[in-house]
């Protein structure tokens, strides 16, 4: 397994991302840390320098494992269920955008916060069928890039359709495209799930990315989250992929990036 951390292209609301200040320092700083790779939250590649990034990453030596999206929600609305047609059709263009720019990386492409809510005055299946609808079109132009879109599945607080692990596998099913996983972040997990260990196991053939945070969003470690056992069932589940720390920036951005490689390395010893 490998490690990395998500840090923010542009300033942003969303107050998960350890990093979201000076992108160039912040990137060099994980690459000293000791990170395997660096997860990019982007809103809109179109206002990155691409070529910069590329090289920057480049020249640290990290790898992408993948790309959030969820910003041009947070920000911009952008959603997959909006029952605004001219809404999901940006949604879908912005999301080819982001595959765009996660194919120079090999990257996935993270279908988390974008899919919206089921709005007031919607019925869940609508917003369902154009989620399905919308994530098909995604992931067919992914698949011409060789590219891996990833499902996660959130909260009840953050969206009202697709929390658990398992209604994330049988949407897999529904969308029924080879090149979409699922993503298991802990932090929505310890919400939403009777047992974290149970459901990751019995999600293993579709998960392919994973998200790390504490129970109170902060680095691992520093809430009520057992990640001793965590790891030892995702060693057991034979999972290679990246853990990908999605933390608060508290106490602050330094001294959570510090804490999340220093319990990594130890606990993926
Ligand atoms: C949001 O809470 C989250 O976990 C993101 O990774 C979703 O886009
Ligand atoms: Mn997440």
């Amino acid at each position: 397994m490998k490690k990395s951390i998500v840090v923010s292209t542009q300033q942003t609301e969303f107050s998960a991302l350890a990093f979201k200040e000076d992108l160039e320092k912040n990137v060099r700083k994980i690459s000293e840390f000791g990170f395997d790779g660096v997860e990019l939250a982007v809103r809109d590649p179109g206002y990155l320098d691409k070529e910069k990034i590329i090289q920057l990453v480049k020249d640290c030596d990290l790898e992408v494992p993948a790309i959030g999206t969820g910003q041009a929600w947070g920000e911009e609305g952008l959603s997959l269920s909006d029952p605004n047609e001219i809404i999901r059709k940006m949604a879908v263009e912005r999301i080819i955008e982001q595959i765009k720019f996660a194919s120079h990386f090999g990257a996935q492409v993270i279908i988390g916060l974008i899919r919206g809510i089921v709005k007031v005055g919607t019925r869940k299946e609508e917003a369902e069928e154009w989620t399905i609808s919308g994530l098909r079109d995604c992931a067919q132009f992914a698949r011409e890039k060789n590219i891996k879109l990833t499902l996660e599945p959130v909260n009840r607080y953050e969206s009202n359709f697709i929390n658990n692990l398992q209604e994330g596998v049988d949407f897999i099913k529904r969308v029924d495209m080879p090149n979409l996983g699922l993503l298991a972040d802990t932090f929505h997990m310890n919400i939403e799930e009777v047992s974290i260990y149970d459901s990751l196991k019995k999600a293993k053939d579709y998960i392919t990315h994973i998200h790390f945070a504490d129970s109170n969003r902060w680095a691992p470690g520093l809430g009520h989250l057992n990640f001793s056992k965590i790891v030892l069932t995702l060693k057991e589940m034979e999972y290679k992929g990246y853990i990908s720390a999605e933390i608060l920036p508290l106490p602050d951005q330094d001294s959570a990036a510090e804490m999340t490689i220093k319990t990594l390395k130890q606990l993926l010893q």
